[in-house]
C-alpha cells in the first residue's frame, strides 16, 4: 500500500493579504504584517498558508489582475519581505502555497501591451482577438464576437480602437484571457511556475483553472437576459483540452520535484464526476479542487445576488454526493468561506443570538468530513458579514458593476443593495479583527475598506484565553485531524439524511468509529444515533454537557458533538 499523501491530515489557511495585517500604516495589509502575525497561525495549528495574489498589479480585481508574475507589488512589500515570510513560515513547520492566476493577465501586463500593439505582433495570438461579428461595424451595439456575459456584468469583449478588433475577458475588461491554445503561452506559464518553486514555495492554488481551455469555435450562448447577453459557460469552461493542459503542466512543472507540494484547482461549476478526473492521482493533474455546488444552493432565480434560504437536507445531500463521489478515487477540499463568499456564520448560521454556537457547529460538521479543510482568515474567529450602509461602502468590482448595471436598467437600488449585503464579496474582505482598538489592530492608518464595528467584542484577543471561543474550537478541530487517522482517512457515511435540522455522519477506519452530530437549528432536538454511545465517548463538543434520553441524544440549539470509540 502507498502511504496516504501528507495533505490528507493537513489544514490550509487562506490569507487575503490586503485585509490581513498592515505593517506600514497605508491602510492596506502587507507581507511584513502577515509575518508579524504568524504566531496566530501557529497557535491555530494550520499546516499550510495559501496566499492570495501579492504580485505586481493595477488592482482592478485586488491583485487577480497581474501585470508581472515575477514581481511583488510595492503595496505588499519587497522580495526581501517575501523571502523573510517564506523563511519564517518554513521555520515554523508550515508551508506556503501561492495563488496562480493564469486564465488571464492584467491588460497592463507587457504580454498584453505587446499583443494589442498590432495585428501582426508576435504576441497577438497570446490572447483571444476577434473581428466584429459578421455584418456589424466595430463598436456597434451587438458587434461583439459572441453574446457572452462577463462574470462582472456586461459583455466579455472589449473593442480595441487601434486595431478594430475585440479581445476576450471573462472577468473585468482589465483581465484579458490568455490563449492557452498557443504553446508559447503555456511554456511561459510553466517557466514562471518553476521559477517560484525554485524559490521555495510549496505549490499553487490555481484560479479558475477549468476555464483555460475554451471551445475555439466560440459559439454564442443561450440568451439569459440583461441586454440580451448569453451564457457562454458551456463553451468557455471545461474545454476539449482541459485535461491535456493540466497533464502537460504536471509533466513540465511538478514531475520529479522533491518535497511535499500541494496543488488545488479552483474549478467553477464542475461536477463530482469531473472533479474525480482532475484529482485521480493516476492521471497526474491536481491534488484537489474547489467545487461550488454547496455554495450555490442559496442562489435564487435571479442568480447569486437574489439569494434564497437553503434547506439543510439539500446541503447535506450535496456534500454527501461529493463524499461518495470522491471516496475511492480522488480527494475533496472542504470549505465554507474564501475571499469570494459571504461569511458562513451569517449565511448558514446565526450571527446574532447563536453566533458562537453556530460558528462552531458549522466548523465541526465541515472539518471532520473526508477531505482537506480550508479556513479563510477571520473564519476561525467567527467573523460575520459587514453592515454596508450603501454603495459607498463597497469596494469590489463585481459588486460595483452589478449595482451600477442593475440600477441603470431600472432596478430598485435598495433591493439591489439587499442582495449585495447578503452575498457580496466584500463581506469576506473586511479587515481581520485582531483586537478592540479603533481599527481592530489591522492598521494605524485609514483602512482601505471599513472594519466591521463588531470588532469591539468579536476579535482574536478576546478569544485566545477563552476555552469556549470559536478560535479554540477551530484549534481543537485541527488538532483532532492531526491526531486521529479516522478523521483523515476514515470512510464517510451520512446519517439521518432526511432530518431537516440535524447534520450527522459516521466515519470508520479499521476498528475505530467516529460519529459527528450537530443541531443546525435554533430549537432543541433529539436524534437517535446508530450504536451505543455515551458521554464517555465524547472527544469534542461546543457545549458544556451532553445527555441522552431513552437512547436519543438531546441536542440544544446549534450544539455539535463528536464521539469516537
Ligand atoms: O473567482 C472565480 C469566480 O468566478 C467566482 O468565484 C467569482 O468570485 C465571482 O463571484 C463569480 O460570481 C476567482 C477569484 O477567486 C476571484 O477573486 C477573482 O475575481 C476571479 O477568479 C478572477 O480572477
Amino acid at each position: 500500500v502507498t502511504p496516504a499523501p501528507w495533505w490528507t491530515s493537513a489544514v490550509v489557511y487562506q490569507v487575503y493579504p490586503r485585509s490581513f495585517a498592515d505593517s506600514n500604516g497605508d491602510g492596506v495589509g502587507d507581507l511584513a504584517g502577515l509575518t508579524s502575525r504568524l504566531d496566530h497561525l501557529e497557535r491555530l495549528g494550520v499546516d499550510v498558508i495559501w496566499l492570495s495574489p501579492v504580485y505586481a498589479s493595477p488592482h482592478a480585481d485586488n491583485g487577480y489582475d497581474i501585470s508581472d508574475y515575477q514581481a511583488i507589488d510595492p503595496v505588499y512589500g519587497t522580495f526581501d519581505d517575501f523571502d523573510e515570510l517564506l523563511a519564517q513560515v518554513h521555520a515554523r513547520g508550515m508551508k506556503l502555497v501561492m495563488d496562480l492566476v493564469v486564465n488571464h493577465t492584467s491588460d497592463e501586463h507587457p504580454w498584453f501591451v505587446e499583443s494589442r500593439s498590432s495585428k501582426d505582433n508576435p504576441k497577438r495570438d497570446w490572447y483571444w482577438w476577434r473581428p466584429p461579428r459578421d455584418g456589424f461595424e466595430a463598436g456597434q451595439p451587438g458587434a461583439e464576437p459572441t453574446n457572452w456575459q462577463s462574470f462582472f456584468s456586461g459583455p466579455t469583449w472589449t473593442l480595441d480602437e487601434a486595431t478594430g478588433e475585440y479581445y476576450l475577458h471573462l472577468f473585468d475588461r482589465k483581465q484579458p484571457d490568455l490563449n492557452w491554445e498557443n504553446p508559447e503561452v503555456r511554456q511561459a506559464v510553466y517557466a514562471m511556475m518553476r521559477w517560484w518553486l525554485d524559490r521555495g514555495v510549496d505549490g499553487f492554488r490555481m484560479d479558475v483553472i477549468n476555464l483555460i481551455s475554451k471551445n475555439p469555435a466560440l459559439p454564442d450562448g443561450a440568451t439569459i437576459g440583461v441586454g440580451g447577453l448569453g451564457d457562454g459557460f458551456p463553451h468557455y469552461s471545461m474545454g476539449p483540452r482541459i485535461h491535456e493542459f493540466l497533464q502537460e503542466m504536471h509533466r513540465e512543472v511538478f514531475e520529479g520535484r522533491a518535497g511535499d507540494l500541494l496543488t488545488v484547482g479552483e474549478t467553477l461549476g464542475v461536477t463530482w464526476e469531473q472533479a474525480r478526473l482532475f484529482t485521480d492521482p493516476a492521471r497526474r493533474e491536481l491534488d484537489m479542487v474547489f467545487q461550488f455546488e454547496h455554495v450555490s444552493l442559496d442562489h435564487g432565480p435571479g442568480g447569486k445576488f437574489d439569494p434564497k434560504p437553503v434547506d439543510l437536507r439539500e446541503l447535506k445531500a450535496s456534500l454527501a454526493r461529493w463524499q461518495a463521489g470522491l471516496a475511492e478515487v480522488g480527494w475533496n477540499s472542504l470549505y465554507w468561506n474564501n475571499h469570494d463568499q459571504p461569511r458562513v456564520v451569517s449565511r448558514f448560521g446565526d450571527d446574532d443570538r447563536y453566533w458562537r454556537e453556530s460558528a462552531t457547529a458549522l466548523a465541526t460538521v465541515l472539518h471532520l468530513q473526508r477531505g482537506t479543510p480550508f479556513v479563510y482568515q477571520g473564519e476561525e474567529l467567527g467573523m460575520t458579514n459587514a453592515p454596508f450602509a450603501g454603495v459607498h461602502d463597497l469596494r469590489d468590482v463585481e459588486s460595483l458593476n452589478h449595482y451600477h448595471q442593475s440600477v441603470a436598467a431600472g432596478a430598485d437600488p435598495e433591493s439591489v443593495l439587499r442582495g449585495l449585503r447578503a452575498m457580496g464579496r466584500d463581506n469576506g474582505r473586511t479587515p481581520v479583527q485582531w483586537d478592540a482598538a479603533p481599527n481592530a489592530g489591522f492598521t494605524d492608518g485609514e483602512p482601505w475598506i471599513a472594519v466591521n464595528p463588531n470588532h469591539t467584542w468579536l476579535n482574536a484577543q478576546a478569544q485566545y484565553d477563552d476555552p469556549r471561543s470559536v478560535f479554540n474550537h477551530y484549534r481543537r478541530l485541527i488538532a483532532l485531524r492531526h491526531r486521529l487517522p479516522v478523521v483523515a482517512l476514515g470512510d464517510f457515511r451520512m446519517l439521518l439524511p432526511d432530518d431537516p435540522f440535524v447534520f450527522a455522519y459516521e466515519r470508520t477506519l479499521d476498528d475505530t468509529r467516529m460519529v459527528v452530530v450537530a443541531n443546525l437549528g435554533d430549537t432543541p432536538r433529539t436524534a437517535a444515533l446508530d450504536g451505543e454511545w455515551t458521554a464517555g465517548d465524547l472527544v469534542l463538543s461546543n457545549t458544556d454537557e451532553v445527555s441522552f434520553v431513552s437512547g436519543r441524544i438531546a441536542l440544544e440549539p446549534w450544539s455539535a458533538h463528536v464521539f469516537v470509540r
